[in-house]
């Protein structure tokens, strides 16, 4: 399903912002030289996150949170979230609101597959795949993200194995 998403405008709270910066996700990034350049002049931020977390608390309730992220590289790869999987397996939706982007997906035995995100595009997580979304465009991405309110985030994978894929600028 597509939805038009002509003459939309978005209102994003302060209050509900969470700011990731270069410097909060080193080791997430294959070129760790460039990392260390790029943080001897300046600590970007790579993207922001504005959570919503459901008034009701517990099973059953649903969060939302919008993402914006940068657009730009560190040594060739492009800016991306961290990426998780569940701590508790439920799936997610993702809906593009502006820019291009791919949805990385990646299954417990490190199987990958990517999603195009795109504006009025719905991308579906299944549960239990770990994802990270990828800024492979000129301008910001931004995309809201639905998903079970209990269903936790876990870091911890993903920062000690990785994806198994990396996206990278092209060179021509
Ligand atoms: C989406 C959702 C959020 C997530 C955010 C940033 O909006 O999946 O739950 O927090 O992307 O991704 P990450 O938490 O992996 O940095
Ligand atoms: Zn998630």
């Amino acid at each position: 399903m597509d939805l038009d998403l002509r003459n939309f405008s978005l209102h994003l709270d302060e209050n509900q912002r969470t700011v990731r910066r270069l410097s909060d996700m080193k080791g997430f990034y294959a070129d760790q030289e460039a990392v260390a350049q790029i943080l001897k002049e300046s600590d970007p931020v790579i993207y922001e996150v504005y959570a919503c977390e459901s008034e009701e608390e517990g099973p059953g309730n649903l969060s939302y949170a919008l993402t914006v992220i940068n657009p730009g590289d560190v040594g060739g790869e492009y800016y991306m979230t961290k990426g998780h999987f569940h701590h508790k397996p439920s799936a997610e939706l993702y809906l593009g609101l502006e820019g291009e982007g791919i949805l990385l997906l990646q299954d417990r035995e490190g199987n990958t597959r990517r999603i195009p995100l795109l504006p009025g595009r719905v991308s579906y997580v299944p549960a239990n795949y770990a994802h990270r979304s990828i800024n492979t465009g000129r301008s910001q991405l931004r995309f809201l993200a639905i998903y079970q309110s209990d269903s936790g985030h876990d870091y911890g994978t993903i920062e000690k194995e990785g994806f198994r894929e990396r996206i990278l600028v092209q060179k021509n």
